[in-house]
C-alpha cells in the first residue's frame, strides 16, 4: 500500500480539539518538530475565532520549542504529561494554565497501556527511514514511541531528511507485556539487546508522511564554571575513594547520569580521574561529554533513551557514525529506567537537586515548594533502585541569597530513604547508616557554605531532643519565609522562634 506525503498544515488538520496525542522522542531529540508547529498556528487561528482548541500531550519526556515552545505560545495545551524543561510551558503550568502533572518516566508508557489516560489518538512519529508496509527506523531519542505506535489510533509520521546517515542499528524497540503476564526484562549487562532495531506500525494507522528537514537544535553545555567543577571533582575523589576501599567491586558499576552543567562536569571528571577505571554507562540521556569520553577510550559503550547532543555535536556523531555504531543501543524510557535493570545492573546515580533538608530529602522540581521547575524525569527511577544514588548541586544560588540546603525541603522528590550520598561544591555528606540527627551533623559539616553554617547549627539547637528527626514544625521553613519575606535567606532569624 502506498502512504502519502502530506504537507504539516494537512497533518494538522486531522487533529481536533481535545485528543490524546502521543510525541516521539525524548528530551529534544527524536521529537516532532513540523507538524506541531502547523498545530500551534491551527490552535491560534481557532481561538482568533473564538472557537476553543487544546490538545493533551504525552511525550518521553521534555521536548523542543517546536512542540511544547509552539503549543504553549498558542495557549492550545490541555493536560501535558510527564517532564518539560521549555520556559514558556513552565509559565502555563505555573500559571496554571494547563494540566500539567508530573510523573516518573518510566511509569508513563505503562500507564497509558493501563488505560489510566485514555486512548492515543493521534501519534506523530519522527522518522530516518521507513518502507512501505510500515517498518521504520526512528531518530536521535526513543522515548516512549514503541508504545504510543502501538496505541494510537491514527500516526503521522515525520520523515527526516536531517539525519545524513542512517541510524539503522542504535534502537532496541521493545514492548513489555503487562500485568498479570510480566516476564523478568532479559538484560544483564548493559549492551544486551532484546528487542528489534526496526519499529513495525501497522500502515494502515499512518494518514500521511511530512517531511522534515529540522535538527534538535540543542544548544551546547557551557563549560564547567569553578562550582560545577569542584562538585565533578568532589564526586570523583569520593568514587575513587569507595573503589580504594571495595565499596565499590574494582571493575567498576554502570554509571547513569541526569542533565545539566553539573552532571557534563561530573563525567567530564570521571574521563580525568586516573582512578576511576573505564568504564560503561546504562542511563537515559548522553550528551556531548559521553562522546568525548568514547573517543578517550574511557566510555566503553551507553544504553540510553536518547542522544541529546548540541547540534555542533550531532554532526561530528554523524561523520564519525560507524565509530559509535556498537558503542550505543537507544532503548524506551520505559527499559532505560526500569528499576528493575536498575537494581539488576548495581548503577552509580548521580542526578541534581534545587535543594536538599538537613536529613537527606530532595526536592528536584519545585521552587519555594510550588513553582514548578521541569518535573522529576527519570532521577527517581534511578535514584531509588540504585547501587549508589548521589545527589548534587551547588550549596548557595542567587549570589548567596538562597542556601539550597535548607532544615525542611518545601517539596520532597527524593525521601531521605533514596539519597545515599550529597554533595555540593563544599564536599561530600556521606548518609549510609546514619540516624537522622547523624545526618544532619554530617550534612551541615560538609555541605553548607560557609554563609549558612550558623543558621544550620542554630535550628539543630533549637530543635534539639524533638523525636527521632529533631523539627521544630514553627520554624522548619524560617528560611524560605525570609526569602519571600526580604529576598534573602540570610535575613532568617531564628531567636524569632524561641
Ligand atoms: O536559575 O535559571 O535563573 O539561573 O534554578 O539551576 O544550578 O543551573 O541547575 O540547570 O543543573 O538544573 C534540578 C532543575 C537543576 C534539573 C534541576 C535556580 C538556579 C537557576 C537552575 P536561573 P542550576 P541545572 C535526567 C534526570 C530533575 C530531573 C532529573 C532537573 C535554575 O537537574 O530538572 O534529574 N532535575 N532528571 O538559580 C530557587 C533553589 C534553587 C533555585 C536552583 N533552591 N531555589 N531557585 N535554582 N536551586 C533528565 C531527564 O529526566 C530527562
Amino acid at each position: 500500500m502506498s502512504i502519502p506525503f502530506i504537507s504539516a498544515e494537512e497533518a494538522a488538520s486531522i487533529i481536533q480539539n481535545g485528543d490524546n496525542l502521543g510525541f516521539s522522542g525524548f528530551t529534544a531529540s527524536g521529537t516532532p518538530k513540523v507538524v506541531t508547529v502547523a498545530l500551534a498556528e491551527r490552535a491560534k487561528e481557532l481561538h482568533a475565532k473564538g472557537e476553543p482548541f487544546k490538545v493533551n500531550l504525552y511525550t518521553g519526556a521534555s521536548t523542543n520549542d517546536h512542540v511544547d515552545g509552539e503549543l504553549a505560545r498558542a495557549e492550545a495545551v490541555g493536560v501535558r504529561t510527564p517532564y518539560q524543561g521549555h520556559p514558556d510551558a513552565r509559565k502555563l503550568a505555573n500559571a496554571q494554565k494547563m494540566n500539567y502533572f508530573d510523573a516518573h518516566l518510566s511509569h508513563v508508557s505503562q500507564d497509558l497501556r493501563y488505560g489510566f489516560y485514555g486512548d492515543i489518538d493521534v501519534a506523530v512519529i519522527e522518522a530516518t527511514e521507513m518502507s512501505p508496509s510500515g517498518e521504520i527506523i526512528l531518530g536521535a531519542g526513543m522515548g516512549m514511541t514503541p508504545t504510543i505506535a502501538q496505541m494510537a489510533k491514527k500516526i503521522i509520521i515525520e520523515y527526516s531528511s536531517y539525519y545524513r546517515t542512517s541510524f539503522r542499528g542504535f534502537h532496541d524497540n521493545y514492548v513489555l507485556a503487562d500485568p498479570p503476564h510480566r516476564r523478568e526484562i532479559p538484560i544483564y549487562k548493559p549492551n544486551d539487546r532484546i528487542g528489534s532495531t526496526v519499529l513495525k506500525i501497522d500502515p494502515k494507522k499512518i494518514i500521511g508522511v511530512v517531511p522534515s528537514n529540522a535538527s534538535e537544535s540543542i544548544k551546547p553545555f557551557t563549560a564547567p564554571d569553578e562550582v560545577t567543577q569542584k562538585i565533578g571533582d568532589n564526586v570523583c575523589k569520593f568514587l575513587a575513594e569507595q573503589l580504594r576501599l571495595g565499596k565499590i567491586p574494582k571493575e567498576f558499576l554502570p554509571v547513569q547520569s541526569g542533565v545539566g552543567n553539573v552532571a557534563n562536569a561530573v563525567l567530564y571528571g570521571l574521563g580525568e580521574n586516573p582512578e576511576i577505571p573505564e568504564f560503561v554507562m546504562y542511563t537515559e540521556v548522553i550528551q556531548d561529554a559521553v562522546m568525548d569520553l568514547m573517543k578517550q577510550g574511557k566510555c566503553k559503550f551507553a544504553s540510553t533513551c536518547a542522544l541529546t547532543f548540541s547540534d555542533e555535536a550531532m554532526l561530528d556523531f554523524m561523520d564519525n557514525i560507524d565509530f559509535f555504531r556498537d558503542k550505543i543501543l537507544m532503548r524506551p524510557g520505559e527499559i532505560s529506567n526500569h528499576p528493575e535493570v536498575v537494581r539488576r545492573l548495581g548503577l552509580i546515580a548521580m542526578n541534581t537537586a534545587l535543594e536538599a533538608d538537613i536529613f537527606g530529602n530532595v526536592n528536584s522540581t519545585h521552587v519555594l515548594g510550588s513553582k514548578m521547575m521541569n518535573g522529576i524525569g527519570g532521577s527517581a527511577d534511578f535514584s531509588r533502585n540504585a547501587y549508589l544514588s548521589i545527589f548534587s548541586c551547588p550549596s548557595i544560588q542567587k549570589e548567596g541569597k538562597i542556601s539550597t540546603i535548607v532544615p525542611m525541603v518545601s517539596h520532597v522528590d527524593h525521601s531521605e530513604h533514596s539519597v545515599k550520598i550529597l554533595v555540593t561544591e563544599q564536599g561530600v555528606a556521606d548518609l549510609r547508616g546514619k540516624d537522622p540527627r547523624q545526618r544532619a551533623e554530617c550534612i551541615i559539616e560538609n555541605c553548607v557554605h560557609p554563609l549558612y553554617k550558623e543558621l544550620m547549627w542554630d535550628y539543630l539547637k533549637l530543635a534539639k531532643g524533638i523525636g527521632h528527626t529533631p523539627h521544630t514544625l514553627k520554624a522548619a521553613f524560617a528560611l524560605h519565609q525570609a526569602f519571600q519575606e526580604t529576598g534573602d535567606m540570610l535575613q532568617t532569624d531564628f531567636a524569632k522562634y524561641v
